[in-house]
């Protein structure tokens, strides 16, 4: 009787199938791109804000290394810092990196997306279609929004 049940217990672990096998690199699923918007441009202006926020969930560091828009010339990641009394901005150099677990806000008068070279204004109501390219999760397209009343930078 003990044989018919260990015979038994050996049938539904082969029918289980094998232990699935261990990734080889870590699988980057919940790097996440939330909330995100642009400011309208005033009449005459040819640069914009862009904002998000970029949930690192994964086991890795994570970076943004650039980011693109057929809206405009070019999309920078700029940076905030005060230079005595004044509030300066500066490209991130080598792109933005995100710790693992963390989360970079993008929001005026602090980290930003740039855009510069900006064809045609952005009013509110559209969308700004945005490229953006993480060294681990590749390239993720998103949409910002324009908002009405809000101000860039
Ligand atoms: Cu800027």
């Amino acid at each position: 009787m003990k044989q018919i049940l260990a015979l038994a217990l050996v049938a539904f672990a082969i029918a289980c199938g094998p232990a699935p096998t261990a990734p080889t690199q870590p699988e980057v699923t919940t790097l996440e791109v939330r909330e995100p918007w642009a400011a309208p441009t005033p009449g005459g202006v040819d640069i914009a804000g862009g904002y998000l926020t970029i949930v690192n969930g994964t086991e890795a560091d994570e970076r943004l290394v650039c980011a693109s828009s057929p809206r405009a010339g070019a999309v920078e990641i700029h940076e905030m810092s005060m230079d005595g009394n004044v509030m300066r901005m500066r490209a991130a150099e080598g792109g933005l990196v995100i710790p693992r677990g963390e989360t970079a806000f993008f929001q005026p008068g602090g980290l930003h997306l740039m855009f510069t070279g900006v064809t045609a204004p952005f009013t509110a109501g559209e969308d700004i279609p945005v490229t953006l390219t993480f060294e681990h999760a590749g390239v993720r397209e998103v949409v910002l929004p324009v908002r009405a009343n809000a101000t860039g930078h």
